[in-house]
């Protein structure tokens, strides 16, 4: 049995919670905040991590893999290994090169903080140059890697939209406007596992704001 830690209103673990819904495959979930983990599990205390019966494990990528290795029915990863390259090379780009440059801005954009000028700056100048390095990549035909699911939606089904609410928030313009991200996350939702992953996030993210007021 896999116990997927964490809590529904984090990104990370939403990417994972959708690749094991579209895949069928049988988990629970355990709440788990940030600073309520089991350190064994996830060393650095980060969330998701997961129980599996032969031990657990943190990085919500490595995850994604395990699952795809362990459960091969229902595959999101291709059978060739060039066009299976091709969808761990947009899951990278998503993960180092959008959402971890995006997250700079997070603390303004939705936790009530502050980011320096000097920061937002830089960021916005890493962004342009990732964004349409990215854009090279991707396909939106109409999966983001091709024709089929793979694990790449997964990670883009709850990236894309971070990245986008977050600079339309601090710099009054989407990095992505130039992607057809608007269709893409429509037609994803549209399935049943990221209409659950949603309403999911919805519920723990007033918990978690509940939580903050304390
Ligand atoms: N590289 C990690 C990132 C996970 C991550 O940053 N999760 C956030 C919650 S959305 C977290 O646990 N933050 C607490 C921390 O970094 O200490 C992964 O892919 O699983």
């Amino acid at each position: 049995m896999l116990t997927l830690c964490g809590f529904s209103a984090s990104n990370y673990y939403n990417k994972v919670k959708l690749a094991l819904l579209e895949k069928g495959v049988a988990f629970e979930e355990e709440l788990a905040w940030v600073g309520q983990t089991d350190k064994a599990a996830s060393p650095l205390g980060k969330v998701p991590y997961l129980k599996t019966d032969a031990g657990p494990l943190s990085e919500s990528t490595v995850l994604l893999e395990y699952i795809e290795d362990a459960y091969p029915a229902h595959p999101l990863m291709p059978a060739d290994a060039f066009a299976k390259g091709k969808v761990r090379e947009i899951v990278r780009y998503l993960e180092l090169h959008l959402e971890l440059v995006a997250r700079n801005l997070y603390g303004e954009a939705f936790f009530g903080g502050k980011v320096s000028d000097a920061a937002k700056e830089k960021t916005g100048e890493q962004l342009t140059k990732n964004v349409a390095a990215f854009a090279q990549l991707v396909k939106f035909s109409p999966f983001i890697a091709g024709d089929t699911f793979t694990l790449a939606d997964c990670a883009a089904a709850v990236h894309l939209p971070l990245v986008s609410s977050a600079t339309k928030i601090i710099y009054g313009r989407d990095c992505l406007a130039e992607l057809p991200v608007r269709d893409y996350l429509k037609l994803l939702g549209e399935r049943p596992t990221v209409q659950r992953v949603n309403a999911d996030r919805k519920t723990n993210t007033e918990l978690m704001l509940q939580r903050a007021k304390g």
